[in-house]
């Protein structure tokens, strides 16, 4: 479904967990999940992430082990069919998900909750996602305050490529996300939003992942299964702004308004 001429990359959410914000409980099956995960593929994904303990606002900690039971068949069932992504902290998990077929790790922390994922990702030449966060899920919506918020996190996904970069990874191998939702509010994420062209000047591809979250959901008044239009308008800026990667539960919609932004915009 994707075009041969697109340069943007959808990344399709598939979250095995009982609370996740949006779809905590949908996918918790294996069965549901793989289906779920091809139905994103057939709709323009090309990655597909798959995540084993929710990161919202609040939310508890998830042993390895349940993570572990959750994510494998998951990921053993997808690859091949698409690249996949293991959204984890944890270095234990992702060398299980790797050795089932994952070639992506997402780590919401940017290698700070397990540094040696690092040296992990280095030796096995991953590909790697380093989010910015704020605190952590459990506390991290408790007043967030910066000095700019696109300078500060500028300056920590510069800091967290050099550690990468240092610890073995391949610059090329690294994409970089402002963590929108993650320790921000509104405005702030309205302003990274606007100025991601900031983060794109740090040579990495960029990562957005704005979907149904609840800054659209209260400037739409949707509740979180409305959230798809509005997801797609935010994504839609970010592309234009240099954002080249999109985790998004809403596939086929995003596709179809990207397409249009990259036509749009190819002969300026
Ligand atoms: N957001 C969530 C989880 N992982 N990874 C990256 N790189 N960027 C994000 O913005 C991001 C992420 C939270 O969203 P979701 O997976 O839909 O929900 P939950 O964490 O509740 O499972």
């Amino acid at each position: 479904m994707t075009s041969a001429s697109s340069d943007f990359t959808l990344m399709g959410i598939v979250n095995v967990t009982p609370d996740s914000f949006s779809d905590g409980g949908t996918f918790e099956s294996a069965d549901a999940a793989v289906a779920h995960a091809r139905g994103l593929i057939a709709e323009g994904a090309q990655i597909i992430d798959v995540g084993g303990e929710s990161t919202r606002p609040g939310a508890e900690p998830v042993p390895a082990d349940a993570e572990l039971r959750r994510v494998l068949p998951v990921v053993e069932a997808i690859a091949g069919a698409a690249q996949v992504s293991v959204d984890t902290m944890k270095l234990d998990v992702a060398r299980a998900a790797v050795a089932a077929g994952a070639t992506l790790v997402n780590d919401v922390t940017a290698f700070r909750r397990d540094p040696e994922m690092a040296a992990f990702v280095a030796e096995h030449d991953l590909d790697c996602c380093l989010m910015h966060m704020l605190g952590e899920p459990r506390t991290m919506q408790d007043d967030p305050r910066y000095d700019d918020v696109v300078s500060d996190v500028k300056a920590f996904l510069e800091a967290r490529l050099a550690f990468a970069v240092a610890e073995g990874v391949r610059e090329e191998r690294v994409m970089l996300d402002p963590g929108f939702g993650f320790g921000k509010t509104q405005d702030h994420n309205l302003e990274l939003l606007r100025r991601i062209g900031e983060i794109a000047a740090l040579g990495r591809p960029v990562v957005i992942g704005v979907s149904r979250k609840s800054f659209v959901g209260r400037i739409t008044g949707r509740d979180v299964a409305g959230r798809a239009v509005g997801t797609a308008a935010a994504n839609v800026i970010a592309y234009e702004r240099g954002a080249r990667v999109f985790r998004v539960h809403d596939v086929a919609v995003t596709h179809d308004a990207l397409a249009m932004a990259t036509a749009t915009l190819r002969s300026t």
